[in-house]
């Protein structure tokens, strides 16, 4: 099979959360660059997908939604605290991400954790047919390639780690280390977003299980795991025809005159998650207007935070520190009727969201750490102008393919500064060559050849060469 041919057999999707949210009329798909590839590729192969729909208590019947069939997993209020916020959001959440808050490791949440994990095992034994393929999603499922596998060994298992997997170090401070490695270990195929991510999960499985890996594939009594990589990207085609909307042409006008029409829109666009470096980007911004290197008169910046897990307390904190910031840049250097920060506590449409980043001159994507960051390669995508500076932390995995960037360590506010007078500065034909090496990396790849890739590798997982071959 080629790289671009969907499998024939039956797909089935596994993700904490289904495709889909409710809306006055039913239901109808998410948002998303990921949902729009999956579903037609789940649709043309008769497929499946397998997730909570959102709603504590919700024990909804299977429904379809564009001709998918969907099959809900109801997870309780208490589980939604304990399972959901509790051990994937404020225990696996931190610890992937270089243990940036303090994680909770809570018997109680782990064994909420297993329960759900059971579940959806429970879930797809019983909903996928005799030797059809299995993808399951991301760190809160870590349990399901084991559990399914003991269920029905005649399946294909492929699982995809959205965020980053830790260095040993930091991964073997988690109590059920060597439950995750195990139960990760289930599959024929495990993906990460970075080599980093591939190379760290290995050296984990050979410390805690003396895993026995040759070339990427990890020996188990019952069969091989294929450890890859696969950065995951968006929709580009989608991402662009917006951009060139007439529509969105006058909302970016619009924005930029009701910004006051500045000389430079530097703009930030992140979940409100600690990972993002939201304040320090805010923070790297009123250092360069206390030293006057910006100027508030021509330097604007647009921070969107979309609201999210609201109910950990790591949030809470991090939502007020912004705040804080935001009120104190914008009480020094604002003036009546233009602030320096224009802040948005919302999820904005689409259409908006695509305008605002054609508004921005200069976008700053500046994560501790991050598994890929889709924002960095939606900004390039929809710089059909060709104009525009990327900056970009090193700690963002699209920082392997955006080379074109400026590339920055956002933990050295010295240098975060300096990228961002840089990226200010940029001489037009320079900010036009680094604009055009982004766009034509991200046109190498889309979330669809993404897609193909990962599901073609795991349809040719049993056919893997013997170890002796390889
Ligand atoms: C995880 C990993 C990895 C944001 N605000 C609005 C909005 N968004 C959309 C963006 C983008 C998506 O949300 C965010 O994607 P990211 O990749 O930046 O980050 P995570 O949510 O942390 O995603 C990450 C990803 O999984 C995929 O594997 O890249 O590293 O952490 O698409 O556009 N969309 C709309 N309004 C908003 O206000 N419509």
């Amino acid at each position: 099979m080629t790289a671009t041919e969907t499998p024939r057999q039956p797909i089935i999707i596994a993700a904490n959360r289904l495709p889909v949210m409710r809306t006055d009329d039913g239901w109808a798909p998410s948002p998303g660059g990921l949902v729009r590839a999956l579903l037609p590729m789940l649709r043309d192969s008769g497929g499946t997908w397998v997730g909570w729909t959102g709603e504590p208590d919700d024990a909804a019947e299977p429904f379809s939604v564009e001709g998918v069939d969907l099959q809900p997993v109801a997870i309780s209020a208490e589980e939604v605290g304990l399972y959901y916020e509790g051990f994937s959001n404020d225990g696996l959440w931190p610890l992937y991400h270089d243990a940036l808050r303090e994680s909770t490791y809570d018997s109680d949440q782990w064994d909420a954790y297993v329960a759900v994990n059971q579940r959806f095992a429970d879930a797809l034994a019983a909903t996928a047919e005799p030797n059809s393929i299995v993808w399951i999603h991301d760190y809160q499922l870590q349990l399901v390639p084991k559990m399914l596998r003991e269920q029905r060994d005649d399946l294909t298992i492929g699982f995809f780690l959205h965020i980053p997997f830790p260095p040993f170090e930091l991964f073997s401070r988690l109590p059920w280390r060597s439950e995750i490695v195990e139960g990760l270990l289930g599959c024929d195929l495990l993906g990460f977003q970075r080599p980093m991510g591939a190379t760290n999960f290995i050296r984990s499985a050979q410390e805690l299980l003396q895993a026995d890996v040759h070339d990427r594939i990890i020996e188990n009594p019952s069969h091989q795991t294929l450890v890859g990589v696969f950065p995951i990207s968006i929709d580009v085609a989608e991402v662009e025809e917006t951009a060139a909307g007439r529509l969105t042409r006058q909302r970016m006008s619009q924005i930029r005159a009701r910004l006051g029409d500045p000389e430079v829109v530097l703009l930030g666009v992140d979940r409100l998650d600690y990972t993002k470096g939201i304040g320090l980007r805010l923070e790297a911004f009123a250092a360069l207007l206390e030293s006057g290197e910006l100027d508030p008169e021509r330097h604007v910046m647009v921070q969107v935070a979309t609201p999210t897990r609201e109910g950990v307390e790591h949030y809470q904190d991090e939502r007020h520190e912004i705040e804080r910031l935001v009120g104190e840049i914008n009480g020094r250097y604002s003036r009546i009727g233009l602030p320096v920060v224009h802040y948005l506590y919302q999820t904005l449409g689409f259409e908006e969201l695509i305008a605002l980043y054609r508004a921005g001159d200069v976008m700053l994507v500046t994560p501790f750490r991050d598994g890929m960051n889709l924002v960095a390669k939606e900004y390039a995508a929809a710089h059909i102008d060709g104009d525009g500076v990327l900056v970009l932390s090193e700690f963002a995995g699209a920082a392997d393919e955006l080379t074109d960037a400026v590339l920055v360590n956002p933990h050295d506010d010295n240098a975060l500064q300096q990228a961002i007078v840089t990226a200010v500065e940029m001489h037009r034909r320079e900010r036009r060559e680094r604009m055009a090496g982004l766009r034509e990396q991200i046109q190498k790849s889309d979330v669809q050849g993404w897609a193909d890739r990962f599901l073609s590798q795991l349809n040719a997982a049993p056919e893997l060469p013997p170890i002796a071959n390889t």
